[in-house]
């Protein structure tokens, strides 16, 4: 039976990752971070709650905090969003912090995250890993 291709669209993806990049590590490393920005496009406050990869045992939202000159992290239970709002992941700040790549990873590689909220569907994103500019 022919049908329009578009009767079985998924749903309008309510999170846009925009810059989003993993941090090449040294080989061996068993953990990596990814820096984006995740834009709220929906009307409703949205909170990540968890992410998942195939491509690591774990992803964990932390934060790099600076405490007289030494540099701390902190992990958060999840990333809210504003409606409408946005949120940046860099460098010296906001990450997710990835545990266990499954095979070594350079740049160039691709990893698929899926951001997983409170009170919409899952949503996935290719993030590839780029060796960091100093
Ligand atoms: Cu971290």
């Amino acid at each position: 039976m022919a049908s329009p291709a578009n009767t079985t669209a998924d749903p309008e993806p309510v999170l846009k990752i925009e810059d989003a990049w993993i941090a090449e590590a040294p080989p061996g490393s068993k953990v990596m971070a990814a820096y984006m920005n995740i834009r709220n496009l929906s009307a409703d406050d949205i909170e990540i709650v968890s992410f998942e990869s195939p491509g690591y045992s774990s992803i964990e939202a932390h934060e790099t905090v600076y405490q007289n000159g030494i540099a701390r992290m902190f992990r958060h239970k999840s990333i809210k969003i504003p409606a409408g709002a946005s949120i940046r992941l860099a460098r010296g700040g906001k990450h997710l912090m990835l545990f266990n790549p499954n095979k070594p990873l350079q740049a160039g590689d691709k990893v698929m995250i899926t951001f997983i909220s409170r009170n919409q569907l899952p949503q996935s994103s290719i993030i590839t890993v780029k060796r960091p500019a100093f």
